[in-house]
């Protein structure tokens, strides 16, 4: 088993202080929720130090897909501090077992603290047109569901603007009519959740994303795009996902401005990933050349996350 420590500004928001990360690297069937509960022990007792033993309370199991299951449990110590436990478990095998852990609880990391490296498969597969028509595991429902995991922020679109920043020869800050003066785009596309709903025959309309890349000047030492949002909410693909024919910087949607909730004035939207890359509210786009997690990617979800190939959660 590997672990390694990582957090994530929005995360901090969720009173999350750092994630624990474990990696279950050999091959496990599992047997039953007591098995479970042994796996998480184990883990608990490699990667953290607790000066006081705690209490592993089940809290729930969420399918995530058809193969995966999200099992949630909560370390609970004297007084109110919890550690938040996930398990990921694919089909029967148990792969990755993440703590959350809160400020304020004192807790050492005990295993070595190695970075996440994603081992993704370069160049990117083609992305199929016929598979990605109906991706495997995802259900069909008539609008996408709304999510603001860090809330729904105060936007004054007057003083918003999108800065386009990092490895780029001239960093850009474009206010909402520049990016309507850049050229509008229209994108009709399917939308995929990594929870299992897609939507079919979204129009989004807004800027390449390549094309803000080409005037920045993108240096060849980008190898990540980092979004950042106004609500704190931060997401990680590859550069060439982000510059892939159809992602754009969306300022609309089905033919209108984008509601609030879907993230006006301003979001990715990278369909042939699943939906939590397509950052709303989105505010920086930071090429970078090293990889760091953001929100999801730190609860251990994919660093690239393709919807045609399942990539749901970190498998490597
Ligand atoms: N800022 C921000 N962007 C976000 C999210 C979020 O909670 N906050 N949720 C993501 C997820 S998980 C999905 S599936 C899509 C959903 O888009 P919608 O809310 O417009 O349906 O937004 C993504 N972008
Ligand atoms: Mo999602």
């Amino acid at each position: 088993m590997k672990c390694y420590t990582t957090s994530s500004q929005g995360i901090a928001k969720k009173g999350v202080e750092y994630v624990v990360d474990c990696h279950i690297g050999e091959h496990l069937e599992l047997r039953d929720i007591a098995h479970l509960r042994e796996l998480v022990e184990s883990a608990l007792r490699r990667a953290l130090a607790i000066e006081e033993p705690g209490t592993l309370l089940f809290e729930s199991n969420e399918p995530i897909g058809a193969s995966y299951m999200l099992y949630k449990f909560n370390l609970k110590f004297k007084e109110s501090l919890y550690v938040g436990v996930r398990v990921v478990v694919r089909g029967r095998r148990p792969t990755r077992i993440l703590f959350t852990v809160p400020r304020g609880v004192r807790i050492r990391v005990k295993t070595p603290i190695s970075k996440y490296e994603p081992a993704i498969q370069q160049p990117t597969p083609q992305i199929s047109a016929t598979k990605a028509a109906h991706p495997p595991g995802q259900v069909y429902i008539s609008y996408p569901v709304i999510y603001s995991i860090l809330g729904v922020p105060e936007v004054d679109a007057s003083k918003w603007y999108l800065s386009v920043e990092g490895e780029v020869n001239e960093p850009l800050k474009l206010t909402l009519r520049d990016l309507y003066e850049l050229g509008i785009k229209v994108v009709k596309t399917d939308f995929h959740c990594v929870t299992g709903w897609s939507v079919g025959g979204l129009e989004f309309a807004g800027v390449e994303v390549k094309k803000l890349f080409e005037i920045a000047g993108l240096k060849p030492s980008a190898k990540w795009l980092f979004a950042e949002s106004l609500d704190g909410y931060t997401t990680i693909m590859p550069i060439e996902d982000a510059l892939s024919e159809n992602s754009i910087v969306a300022v609309e949607m089905n033919g209108k401005p984008l509601d609030i909730l879907h993230g006006y004035p301003a979001r990715l939207v990278v369909p042939h990933l699943y939906g939590w890359k397509s950052a709303k509210w989105v505010k920086r786009l930071v090429a970078t050349s090293e990889y760091r997690d953001g929100y999801w990617e730190a609860l251990g979800y994919h660093a690239r996350g393709r919807v045609d190939l399942e990539e749901r959660f970190k498998q490597d």
